[in-house]
């Protein structure tokens, strides 16, 4: 896998992503990570890469040349017109399923506005993607660019060692992981699950499931709709939601009979 980001900051591309986990995969030939300064394509005396926008309003946009050239620079480099994400809150919001899927291709180019945006005309002639990731503004494409990166690496063949992934594939299934513990048995007063020190490796798997199950019902309940769980759990969840209620009700009545 080949990504290569067009930016004004290249050195935030190349200290986030040479390190850990994706830093060992570019050492071991299974990723590469260009970061294109923008800058170096824009040919005027002071190497602007911006302007004022046509019918006013505030701020600075980043104009089509410089990008259009950044860009071409990837095309001749690597001879076909690859997928380019541009990073954007007005985009499609990034899930597991797309890291997945672009996990797929040889290269990604990822395109990174700054100031109020790119000229859209650019936009419309390189952009195959519009991606966001997640309902809040950030200053800039780079972090989600890094985001994006990080997480289509490890669904590249290779890079995650297998104990690595052996942990993982959670998210697939649209269940939150279970806790873990490590030494000592009791840490602050805090005994490590009895079950988890038992070595009874199916009542084990079991408590995992189930934990998994609970801590996405409380954390994300809108995520446990879409998880596949069997009949059993189903009425195991419907039995903790009754409870809950109940609990609450309870509680609720408990505030009100204060306040009267
Ligand atoms: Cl992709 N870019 C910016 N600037 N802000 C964002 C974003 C992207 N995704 C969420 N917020």
């Amino acid at each position: 896998m080949n990504f290569h980001v067009l930016t004004l900051f290249p050195e935030m591309i190349e200290s986030g992503m040479y390190t850990s986990i994706t830093g060992r995969a570019i050492q071991a030939g299974i990723l590469s990570v260009e970061a294109v300064n923008i800058r170096d394509y824009a040919y005027n005396r002071h190497q602007k890469v911006d302007d004022y926008t046509y019918g006013g309003g505030a701020g600075m946009l980043m104009q089509a040349e410089p990008v259009y050239l950044a860009y071409e620079s990837v095309v001749e480099k690597i001879g076909h017109r690859p997928r380019v994400v541009y990073l954007t809150p007005q985009g499609q919001v990034f899930r597991q399923e797309m890291a997945r899927e672009m996990a797929k291709e040889e290269d990604i180019v990822f395109l990174c506005g700054h100031y109020e945006g790119i000229d859209e005309r650019v936009l419309e002639e390189i952009v195959t993607d519009y991606v966001s990731i997640g309902d809040y503004v950030l200053t800039g494409g780079e972090l989600p660019a890094m985001v994006m990166m990080d997480s289509i690496s490890r669904m590249v063949p290779g890079v995650l060692s297998n104990q690595e992934s052996a942990q993982t594939e959670s998210f697939s299934e649209n269940l939150l992981e279970y806790p873990q513990y490590s030494r000592p048995e009791v840490w602050h007063g805090r005994r490590v699950p009895e079950v988890l020190m038992s070595g009874h490796h199916a009542n084990i798997e079991a408590w995992r499931r189930e934990q998994s199950i609970l801590r996405t019902a409380v954390r994300r309940p809108e995520l446990l709709k879409k998880a596949n769980l069997t009949n059993k759990e189903w009425n195991m969840v419907r039995q903790w939601k009754k409870k809950w209620k109940e609990e609450s009700d309870a509680s609720d009545k408990g505030e009100k009979d204060e306040n009267s």
